[in-house]
């Protein structure tokens, strides 16, 4: 028995061995080998950045190894399997945390410093894959990177965009986009499966008929499109595992344009040709609002499509059934923008693997769940009747049949109720309701915060809850803190790592192990001097793009986000000027110098956020400018914020603001990066904001404005945001109306102040200033006391550890996928 055990070790450290070649690796003769290989030179007369590419090749290469030894032996022992479908990756850049993740920093670094290389100045080459607009997008890279750790088999599916989100650059005060062409530099990452191409179908129309008895549909008449996978290879952390982002690209199929070719249509078939091709040219920039587009459809089929294909067939080439899909298999729906699943998942089982409709379903609900991450009307996904079933005539068919057959449950569960049959129907008022659908057929509903869990459930989803209330959870957000502090704050983690050990590495709550030393006053020195020496690497950032002069000994007050109303950086920006003008009042009152940070996308048809972009671009041009302010305040608005910035700017924030209306953020994962990166909150009880109280108590947060149900109440009782005025308010609103900012913001008043546009001040910003003005002098007046403040920090620190992504992760794995 003990010598049996002993051998079956044996084995293990043997399979283990062979899943980290990484363990054998000689940095320089791998990057000269790689050279050798791909440009015929060696270290000594490459480029900088053919030294990048040789880098990232051989690092590519290190996880395809991983990935096919973690992938077979997954096979072996028929684990069951995630697949997570999203059409945002936001991945950033991959060389610093997979050289961290394989415990390979500190070599490549030495090796190639002995070959006059900088590895730093080689990071910065490395691109952002800006697959993504925000939280959404970078939560899914966030539990990629954390199940490949936890050694999970995950596999992610999306699309490789050519134009990832756009750069932002602002002229003349105003928001500009520009194309964002990251795969010049970044397609060393990605590894093209041309082989592996799946047929996907567009247009046409169904056909009916009888086959010896059996009744057979199919959709004719169609146009195809290719789609070719594109495999990035996603590290973990001190992993065995290597995982797979797969990325598909639509491409022409080789066959089609021959007709056309030989009719000596030579401009027509290319022409076809582009087409078929700016399916997957481009991310569309929208968040948390939706345009109901034909090519966005188009994007959403295309993932959906070939990745249940491939899923499929990987399926039967290992079980030769489909039967047991659910046990071997979870698909999971980010958000509803891969809703398609539902139907086609059934078409794919019911049209082409002759299963009848019930058990078809029924592997479908067991197989399927989905995350929603909003409770905003205007990003809840609702597609045209006519467009869906242009596009899609047979998942349309196939909608109409899931539709006809919940509302004959509904008819029995509600009876004569028409108004909540019609709320919860697929398919109403012409228009077919992605949300719907996955409520009509998911085995696990979550929403991402505790609040925002039970907003759905007593909410949006209430009558669905109703019915099966055990299908409903929350998984409250996690992040990847490896990559949002360890890599992005050396300084404070090797500090941690002598301080407290290296625990927290491997598990984020060994965190608490600060707590001892909130009282040390030594320590809490330390830590402010590391706050400092962050803050001088932003300060100099700063001056470099801005060619503003920060003070480090400001406090650095931190709002980077998407750019939206309901998150408000219209409050954050109003009291600013709120500040200004109590310094223009009392220049030499004792005021803490305070410097106010923003970065922040617009969606580029988003005029109303774009127009507080300029408030703040014109705001900071005044204050910057005045020298009876300019060492009390300053204003900084960051261009084009992506993951690489945020891993600058975030170390350095002292305060998180986090000031959106109550009951619209659905959580907010920057709001626990800023944390655990020792900033304190200043914000409203909305998202995880909550679950940070809780953690933090009352002495470790500043919290303000309305919870959630005041402003229902409010809402009931009837909003006049005039009412909400004082003086000093008034004051500020006359600011941008009267052309002291060199520009004048008419449309910004009216919004807040008439309902010309709809509803007056639909984010209740004016509702909240007076308690978010009191919050900030509470954070100037705990800030004077500088131990005080860093005690807070540290607490922040040290509880932060349950916002991880490994405990997110785990989560999903344990109560909706039930992974093994
Ligand atoms: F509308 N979120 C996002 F719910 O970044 F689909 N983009 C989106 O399109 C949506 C949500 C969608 C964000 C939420 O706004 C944020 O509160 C949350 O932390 C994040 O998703 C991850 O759950």
């Amino acid at each position: 028995m003990n010598k049996k055990q002993n051998s079956k070790q044996k084995i293990q450290k043997l399979a283990e061995n062979d899943a980290r070649p990484e363990r054998a690796i000689q940095p320089t003769e791998l990057l000269n080998d790689t050279l050798r290989r791909i440009f015929g030179c060696e270290l000594a007369d490459a480029t900088q950045k053919q030294v990048y590419r040789a880098l990232c090749i051989s690092v590519r290469e290190l996880l395809t190894e991983k990935n096919r030894v973690f992938g077979n032996r997954c096979t072996e022992k028929e684990r069951k399997e995630v697949y997570y479908m999203s059409m945002e990756f936001l991945v950033g850049t991959s060389l610093r945390n997979n050289l961290f993740n394989l415990g390979l920093e500190a070599e490549f670094r030495k090796a190639l410093a002995d070959a006059g290389f900088d590895i730093d100045e080689i990071y910065a080459i490395d691109p952002d894959a800006g697959l993504g607009n925000g939280g959404l997008g970078r939560l899914a890279s966030c539990y990629m990177d954390a199940a490949t750790g936890m050694d999970y088999p995950m596999t992610g599916f999306s699309i490789r965009y050519e134009f990832g989100i756009f750069k932002q650059k602002i002229v003349d005060g105003w928001q500009m986009e520009f194309p964002d062409n990251w795969l010049e530099m970044g397609d060393v990452w990605l590894q093209a499966r041309e082989d592996d191409a799946v047929e996907v179908k567009f247009g046409g129309e169904v056909r009916e008929w009888m086959d010896n008895d059996r009744f057979k549909v199919a959709q004719v008449g169609y146009s195809s499109v290719m789609a070719v996978p594109y495999d990035m290879y996603i590290s973990g952390y001190d992993s065995d595992a290597a995982n797979r982002l797969v990325l598909w690209s639509a491409k022409l199929p080789q066959s089609f344009d021959m007709a056309a070719f030989s009719r000596g249509d030579y401009v027509r078939a290319l022409e076809r040709n582009a087409m078929a091709e700016t399916i997957s040219k481009v991310l569309y920039p929208a968040d948390d609002h939706i345009q109901g587009k034909r090519l966005r459809l188009k994007q959403q089929y295309l993932l959906v499509s070939a990745s249940l294909q491939s899923i499929l067939k990987k399926h039967y080439k290992k079980y030769r059934t489909y039967t047991n899909l659910p046990e071997k298999v979870a698909i999971h729906i980010n958000d509803t923008h891969p809703a398609l699943c539902v139907p086609e998942l059934m078409r794919l089982l019911i049209d082409e693997h002759d299963f009848g409709w019930d058990e078809a379903w029924d592997i479908t609900c067991r197989t399927l769940s989905y995350t929603n991450h909003t409770v905003m009307s205007e990003a809840l996904e609702r597609w045209n009747v006519d467009l869906f079933r242009e596009q899609l005539p047979r998942v349309y068919s196939i909608c109409q049949e899931i539709n006809r057959r919940l509302i004959e449950h509904l008819c029995a569960v509600y009876p004569n109720d028409w108004g909540k049959i019609n709320y919860m129907a697929v398919i109403a008022n012409n228009e077919v309701r992605m949300a719907n659908l996955c409520l009509a057929a998911c085995h696990k509903v979550n929403g991402v915060s505790k609040l925002h869990t039970d907003i759905l459930r007593n909410g949006i989803f209430r009558d669905y809850c109703q019915i099966t209330p055990e299908r409903f959870l929350n998984v409250t957000n996690g992040i990847a803190y490896r990559r949002w502090l360890c890599q992005s704050d050396p300084l404070l983690t090797d500090y941690l790592k002598q301080l407290i050990g290296g625990d927290f590495l491997r598990d984020a709550r060994a965190l608490e192990k600060l707590l001892p030393y909130q009282n040390d006053e030594k320590v809490l020195a330390d830590l402010m001097a590391i706050k400092r020496k962050n803050k001088e690497r932003l300060a100099a950032l700063i001056e470099n793009q801005n060619g503003v002069r920060v003070d480090p000994d400001s406090i650095f007050d931190i709002q980077i986000k998407r750019l939206h109303e309901y998150k408000r950086q219209l409050l954050n920006i109003l009291h600013v000027l709120y500040l200004y003008r109590q310094i223009k009042a009392n220049p030499h009152g004792d005021f803490m110098p305070r410097t106010f940070i923003f970065a922040a996308k617009a969606s580029a048809g988003y005029i109303r956020a774009k127009q507080i972009i300029s408030l703040i671009v014109a705001a900071s041009k005044l204050i910057n400018n005045d020298p009876d302010v300019n060492d009390k305040l300053k204003v900084v608005f960051l261009e084009d914020y992506k993951v690489s910035l945020a891993e600058i700017i975030i170390p350095a924030a002292d305060i998180s603001e986090q000031i959106s209306i109550a009951g619209k953020e659905a959580s907010g994962t920057g709001n626990m990066k800023l944390m655990i990166n020792g900033a304190v909150t200043i914000g409203t009880l909305d998202g995880a904001n909550v679950e940070i109280h809780e953690q933090v108590g009352d002495e470790n947060i500043f919290l303000f404005g309305m919870k959630a149900h005041e402003v229902e109440e409010l809402w009931q009782r009837g909003y006049h945001p005039t009412e909400f005025i004082t003086p000093e308010l008034q004051a500020v609103l006359d600011m941008l109306t009267s052309g002291v900012l060199g520009q004048r913001f008419d449309d910004l008043v009216d919004s807040l102040l008439t309902n010309r546009f709809g509803t007056a001040d639909p984010y209740m910003t004016l509702a909240d200033f007076q308690d978010y003005a009191r919050a900030q002098r509470d954070v100037a007046a705990v800030y004077q006391d500088k131990q005080r403040f860093a005690r807070m920090s540290l607490i922040n620190i040290a509880k932060a550890g349950i916002f991880s992504s490994d405990r997110a992760v785990k989560e999903y794995a344990d109560e909706i996928w039930n992974l093994d």
